[in-house]
Formats: structure tokens, sequence, C-alpha cells
């Protein structure tokens, strides 16, 4: 394939990252006829997977719509063994994958992109590593990840505490004993919930550290059936094709009755019913609960009232008991035995709200009513998302304008794919896409087919740089702006909306809209030549420019 414009450029793509995102664009780039290199700050693919090593991590979408659905042949030689996958499992398929489709050699592992600066009068990127190496290319595609930068809390001598720290998103390669230790674990979002059942089976005591009660769903695993598996092979082609263009990007059993329209008993049998089916079958169950307050209430007091039944101490249950916002507000984690733990003596609830966090010293965590004395602390304190990973590069786009500096207001961006001031910089389930509201594979393979095409066009067109207009931008926030207001996710802080990162601007950062309907917004986009999108034509090093803003 020729490269069009600038012969001298080391490549034509730099992919950053080597997740499932990026492994899927290095695939589909070069089945395209696309030069690229793609770094990788990992020793190994599997991006999250590979990060985050943590005891009883494992996936809260079902393994048989947590895969890639591009390829036939990959869902035929790659066998599941849980209805939930471990980390290890996913993160052996993504290995395996990395291997059968011979993706390692386009990537330099254990290496970080640093810095990337875009030239507009040749229209490249250089891409810097931090070894130093500059890489040359037209353009960027940064699959660095929408939950990858881990964030830590600014605690009041952090650093005096003289034991060991973990982060569940750096967690080590080799495992962490902790028998016979005493631990704290700070954060009860979904890595926290699933790390502490498991912790608290091995340590001598454990403390955990809740600021704000979670709404937790039994994941009800159990190991996948060989009729399911076979079931789903057979049927890959038009499940896939049918899970593409639903809302969640996962074929869910059809709804049923509006909760608010369901007499009891009714009401509660199918509650119950669909509380044992568990993880998010039971809150897809019924239509009205993520867009009715009333109705979501019925629902996070039937949950409120089994956290009642399992935990035995009614002063933890309170306090393990969320009141104050909708549930499915925030991310809703799946768990296996959470509330339980709470019943064993070695494991001690620290509500912030009753007792709030003074500091970290040596030997612990302090609070208003006594220190804790620990021998490790996990902060499972969550992740600069959606934004962090991209402005934690030091991206420069037109005019040197820093992309940390652009978005310092809030991520602003047309489709989540591109931003004003960044030409041919495209970003994998970036902020105000359908992202983590939707299955990750289906968002994932959804833009990298949607930014592979797109290339394949430009190429063809001779077209040398591609950048959104301002007022595509501006469109495009009132769509997600006005797909929000249909849901609750506004009743509730949460990390998609920024709140939970000091100085974050706040700013709701996924596009609640469907990937079903955002699919077609973007195919629509394209086939009517890329509109909002500004082209430039061919030109040498130092072209004069022909500009079509379309
Ligand atoms: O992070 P989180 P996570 N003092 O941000 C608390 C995906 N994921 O790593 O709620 C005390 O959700 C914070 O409290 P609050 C999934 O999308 C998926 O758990 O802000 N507490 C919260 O309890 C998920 O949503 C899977 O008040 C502090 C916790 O730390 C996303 O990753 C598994 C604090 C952070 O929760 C992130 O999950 C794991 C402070 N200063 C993750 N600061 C599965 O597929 C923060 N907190 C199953």
């Amino acid at each position: 394939m020729p490269q069009v414009g600038a012969p001298d450029l080391d490549c034509e793509v730099v992919v950053v990252g080597a997740g499932f995102a990026g492994l899927y664009a290095i695939h589909a780039l070069r089945e395209n006829g696309f030069s690229l290199k793609a770094f990788e700050s990992g020793t190994s693919v599997g991006g999250t997977w590979f990060w985050n090593r943590y005891p009883g991590a494992r996936c809260d979408v079902e393994s048989l719509a947590y895969q890639y659905s591009f390829s036939q042949e990959l869902v035929d030689e790659w066998t599941w063994t849980e209805r939930y996958a471990t980390q290890p499992e996913i993160l052996a398929y993504a290995e395996w994958v990395a291997d059968r489709l011979d993706l390692r050699r386009e990537i330099t592992f254990n290496t970080r992109v640093s810095r990337a600066v875009y030239d507009e009068d040749a229209a490249y990127w250089t891409v810097e590593t931090d070894d130093g190496s500059l890489t040359t290319a037209r353009f960027v595609v940064a699959a660095s990840g929408s939950i990858s930068a881990p964030q830590v809390p600014p605690l009041e001598g952090i650093n005096d505490f003289a034991g060991e720290t973990y982060h569940p998103g750096r967690w080590p390669a080799e495992g962490v004993d902790f028998t016979g230790k005493r631990v704290a674990v700070i954060g009860v979002g979904s890595s926290g919930i699933q790390l502490i059942p498991e912790v608290a089976k091995f340590a001598e005591k454990l403390v955990v550290v809740q600021r704000t009660p979670a709404y937790t769903l039994p994941a009800r695993n159990r190991p996948l059936y060989e009729d399911e598996i076979l079931c789903a092979r057979r049927n890959h082609v038009e499940l896939a094709e049918r899970a593409r263009h639903t809302h969640s990007g996962i074929n869910l059993p059809i709804p049923g009755d509006l909760l608010l329209e369901t007499e009891e008993p009714k009401r509660t049998i199918m509650l119950e019913k669909n509380w044992h089916l568990g993880g998010n079958l039971f809150i897809s169950a019924f239509p009205d609960v993520t867009s009715d307050l009333e109705a979501n209430e019925i629902m996070a007091e039937f949950v409120r009232h089994k956290l009642r039944t399992i935990v035995e101490d009614p002063e933890v249950a309170r306090k393990l008991t969320p009141t104050d916002y909708p549930i499915g507000g925030k991310r809703i984690p799946t768990d296996t035995n959470y509330w339980a733990t709470f019943n064993r003596n070695n494991v001690k609830l620290v509500n912030v709200g009753d007792e709030p966090i003074v500091r970290a010293t040596r030997n612990g965590i302090q609070t208003t009513e006594t220190t804790y004395e620990v021998d490790a602390i996990i902060y499972a304190t969550g992740y600069d998302n959606l934004t962090g990973a991209l402005t934690r590069i030091d991206i420069r786009g037109r005019d040197g304008l820093s992309l940390q500096e652009s978005w310092s207001g809030g991520a602003h961006t047309y489709l989540g794919l591109a931003t004003v001031g960044f030409p041919n910089l495209f970003t994998i389930t970036g902020p105000q896409s359908p992202s983590v509201l939707a299955n990750m594979f289906a968002s994932i393979e959804q833009h990298v087919e949607w930014i592979a095409e797109t290339l394949c066009a430009l190429r063809d067109r001779e077209v040398l740089s591609i950048e959104a207009t301002p007022s595509a931008e501006e469109w495009w926030a009132d769509q997600v702006d006005e797909a929000v207001e249909n849901t609750l996710y506004l009743h509730a802080k949460s990390w998609y909306r920024g709140t939970n990162v000091e100085g974050k601007a706040p700013k709701f950062l996924v596009y609640t809209g469907g990937l079903d309907v955002y699919r077609r917004i973007c195919d629509d986009i394209a086939s009517d030549n890329f509109r909002g999108f500004s082209l430039e034509g061919a030109k040498s090093a130092k072209p004069t420019q022909e500009k079509v803003t379309v």
C-alpha cells in the first residue's frame, strides 16, 4: 500500500497501548495495509487485565460476551471455563489472541509513551517514549484505556506509612501473601468489593475503610456448560450482529414489565427471580429502574433488605447500607460473598461518615476515633477514569496546545473519538463515547472498525489530516448532556462525572444514549463525508493547504 504524503515518516500510525483495544487496532490497521508501531508500558499484552492481578479479580460481564466478536475462528478456538472469567483467564486470552494473530511483532513492550507533538505544517505526530526514542507517524490511535490511570487519595501523611502499600491496578505479578498480616483496604468500589473477601481469608485482621456504601449484586458465578459454549459458537454470527445493535452491546433478555406497574406479589416474585440470576441481569430486568426514581427506590429497598438478611450485626448492616443515591447511579459491583465477609471476626468496617480519616501514620490509619495499626494498606481508591490515561501523556496539538490544558474545564470531544486542536489523533473508548457503559469489547470493536474505515477513506482520497470542528464538538456535548438527562446518573456522585478526582472538572463523561444509537450516528457521519470534521488535502512537507470543512 502506498504511503500518502510524507514518505519519511517512520510509520503511518502509532498505537498507544496493547490492551484489547490496542490489539484489535493493530490487527485491523495492519489488515488494511497500514504500517504501524505500537507501544505498551507493560511487559506483555492485556492492558487492564495485565495490571489488575489482585486477588478475586474477575470480569462482571459474562465470558461469552466478553471476547472479540469479529472472528469466528477466535470464538471457535478459545474455550472459557466460567460464567465470569477470572483475571488470569482473561489475561491468557489476550496473550493467546496476540500470538494467534501474530500481533507482538508490532509492539514495543516495557515502553511508555510520554509525549506526542503534532507538526501542523506537515501533518504528522512525533511520539516520544520513556526510553527517549522518537517515532513519527501520520496518525496516533490512543488505546490507552478508560480505567487505567490509578489514583491514590491525597491523604495527609501518606508517605509516612512504613508498611506495604498496594493499588489493585498495579498489583505485583508475583502476588502478595497476606497470611497473618493486619491489612487495611480503603475503597469499596468494584475492585475493593472483589478483593476484600479474598484478603479476609488470609489476613489476621482486615480493616475496611468505606466512604460510600455500595449496592452490590451477587455474581452467581459457575462453570460454563459445554452446550452453552457450543451454542454460542454455532450461533455466533447472528448473536454478534444482534449484540452490536443493542443499547449495551450485550444480548440481554428482553426486559419485562415496568416495576411500577407490576402488582404484588408478582413484583417480589420477579425481583427474587432476577436476584437469583445474578449480576447485571438483575438491574436490567425492569426497564423503569434506570430512569424512574420511584421504581429505582423499590429495587434499592429490595437490595437493602437482602443486605440485612446477610449481615448479622445490625449496626454493621446499617453502615453498609446505601441510602442516599439510586441503585445503578454509580457503577454496580458484582461480588462473591462481599457482605457475608463482614460476619467474620477478623473484619472491621470503618465508615468514614462516622469516623473520618485524619491521616496516615507510620503504623497505620488514624481516624477521629482511633488509630488502626496495620502492616499493609490497599488503596482500592480507583482511577482518573476516561481522561487520566490521555492527560498523563504530554500531548501537544496545534500551536503547542496541551491536551491536559485543553481539557482542564472538562473533556470535550467529537463522538469521543477526536478533539479540536488535535488533528489525526483518535481515542478508542475515549470520554463522551459509550465506552464503559457498554460491553467494552463491543465499544472497542465499533471504534476500531470506524477508525480503520476512516483511515482507509482518507488514504483513498489522499487526505492528510482530519480534525473535529468546534461546532461539531458543541453539538456532541449537547447529545451527551441530553442523553444523560433521561437517566439517574446525575443523582449520584461517581467517576462517570469525574467527582472522584480532586480538582477534576465535574462533567458527565460517557455517552448514555446507547451503543446502537451511537453506532448509527458514527456511521451516518462517516457516510456524510465525515460531517463535523475538517479534512485537509494531500500535500508535501510545506504545502499550500486545501482545506475543506464538511
Ligand atoms: O474504583 P472506584 P474501582 N477515602 O472508583 C473510595 C471497573 N472494574 O477500582 O464512592 C475513602 O469504583 C471510593 O469512595 P466514593 C468498574 O467499571 C470492573 O473499585 O468515591 N474512600 C470508592 O469506594 C469500576 O467502576 C471490575 O465515596 C475513598 C473507591 O474508593 C471501575 O473499574 C472490577 C477515597 C473507588 O471505587 C473502578 O473500580 C474492578 C478516600 N479519600 C473494576 N477515595 C469488574 O469487571 C476514593 N475512595 C468486576
